[in-house]
């Protein structure tokens, strides 16, 4: 078949863009074939964009024998472009179709799709996942990294305006920053590296310097755990903060929670819609929950947790239940936190770290970290770690280490409470788990 070039027709209208009032009206559309609808006198064809799709009404008598050819070939996924006079009609959902004057062919589909995009015949997962470019072509899919990409820029506007500044850290690192099991190492130069976990000792170091520093970027981890929240590359929203503790952090981040959920709910009103989601703006306060609570909730329900042990995923399940929607864990035994969370003044079994939930999915984790750099190498220890492996952060607090805290929200996990998702692997747009390293 021969291919038309784009030569000089312009995008005037997104499919969605074009109204009732525009009868009339000539309009040039771009997008991809979707479905095909032949009934003889008349064909519709209906094309759809990012932003959703439109009725092309293609009445045999009363079209061009040009467009009439190139609508005969037309199959699902072809890219195409359109000229038409838009026409205001009570036979489509939105009023509207548009009747071609001229149609252009850019590219063919394969005439057997390895899944079907209209979502009337659903694949299951891995089947979609391994033909991911035409699976996101799907309208539901679309709707999910538009949310995605809305909570983003609430985000940034949110830090930028309270004041953080955005970093960039690298990716290439020398040493752990969350434990030493979960790292993926790397070939440097004939020199054993790492993929970086978090930006966490170069945040803490910006402190110094920048003061209210904030990140947005992706992270690794040698996730063993093949489960529906954890990826080997996720997405990192990280905040860290110089003369600041716990408390104000988890302040910050309640208030920007409410502000992503509003800002979801004004903006993706369509998109919430496709994926039959609703999106509830939070009111702040969120509920502040201590361990020890934790645990005699848990008892109540007949779990048993020795003090001091983690909180195994069947119990969060269970505290989920008890405490929907968002709520806080802070006071955690300073041993099952990381090295640098700062332990309690007045009870060092204690630490100043906290967790974010949802439901029973932890959405984001921070806290109070150590300024001292004596307590910070005893912490090391404690931990089985090496200070010798931390020689360059360590350094950095002999040079005026202020207070200071900070957070961590993954970006998926966020996703999935916005668009009601189940599992990790359908917010992201390729992802990456023990099993799977393609597309
Ligand atoms: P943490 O390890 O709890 O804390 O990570 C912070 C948040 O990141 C998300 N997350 C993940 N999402 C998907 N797949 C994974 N494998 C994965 N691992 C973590 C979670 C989690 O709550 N440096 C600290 C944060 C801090 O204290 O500032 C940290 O990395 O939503």
């Amino acid at each position: 078949m021969k291919l038309d070039s784009i030569g000089d027709w312009k995008r005037t209208h997104y499919s969605v863009d074009v109204k009732p009032e525009m009868d009339s009206q000539e309009v040039t559309l771009f997008g991809w074939v979707k479905e095909i609808r032949d009934l003889g006198g008349i064909r519709f064809i209906i094309l759809q964009d990012r932003e959703g799709t439109i009725q092309v009404t293609v009445p045999r008598k009363k079209v061009s024998n040009e467009v009439l050819s190139k609508s005969d070939v037309l199959q699902k996924r072809y890219s195409i472009g359109v000229k038409g006079i838009v026409k205001k009609t009570d036979m489509t959902p939105r009023g509207v179709e548009v009747v071609p004057k001229e149609i252009k062919i850019f590219s063919t589909a394969a005439f057997q799709l390895p899944i079907d995009i209209t979502g009337k015949t659903p694949a299951g997962l891995e089947v979609r996942l391994d033909s991911r470019a035409l699976d996101l072509c799907q309208e539901e899919n679309i709707a999910v990294f538009k949310i995605q990409h809305i909570a983003v820029d609430a985000i940034r506007n949110f830090l930028f305006e309270k004041g953080f500044i955005e970093v960039h850290t690298p990716r290439i690192i020398a040493s752990a920053t969350e434990g030493g099991a979960a790292l993926f190492s790397v070939d440097y130069f004939k020199k054993n590296a790492f993929l970086a976990q978090s930006p966490q000792l170069y945040k803490e170091q910006l402190v110094m310097s920048l003061e209210k520093v904030f990140e947005i970027g992706p992270f690794f981890r040698a996730e063993e755990s093949h489960t529906r929240r954890h990826l080997s590359e996720f997405v990192s929203i990280d905040i860290e903060q110089a003369f600041a503790d716990a408390e104000d952090v988890m302040q910050l981040l309640e208030r920007l929670m409410q502000h992503v959920c509003k800002t979801v709910n004004e903006k993706c009103q369509r998109e919430l819609a496709v994926l039959k989601h609703k999106v509830e703006v939070p009111e702040v306060p969120f509920k502040r929950l201590t361990y020890d609570e934790v645990l005699q909730d848990l008892k109540r329900e007949g779990i048993e947790i020795p003090w001091g042990e983690d909180i195994p995923t069947p119990a969060f399940r269970t505290l989920g239940k008890l405490h929907p929607y968002f709520y806080f864990i802070k006071d955690w035994p300073t041993h099952s936190k990381a090295f640098y969370i700062k332990p309690r003044d007045d009870n060092p079994d204690l630490c100043e770290g906290f967790d974010l939930m949802w439901h029973w999915i932890e959405l984001s984790s921070g806290g109070t970290r150590i300024a001292s750099k004596e307590l910070l190498i005893k912490r090391l220890k404690e931990q089985g770690l090496n200070p010798q492996s931390f020689k360059y952060h360590l350094e950095a607090f002999d040079f005026g280490m202020p207070p200071h805290a900070g957070w961590a929200i993954g970006l998926e996990r966020l996703t999935m409470m916005l668009t009601g998702k189940k599992n990790i692997r359908e917010v992201t747009l390729y992802p990456r788990d023990k099993f799977r390293l393609t597309p």
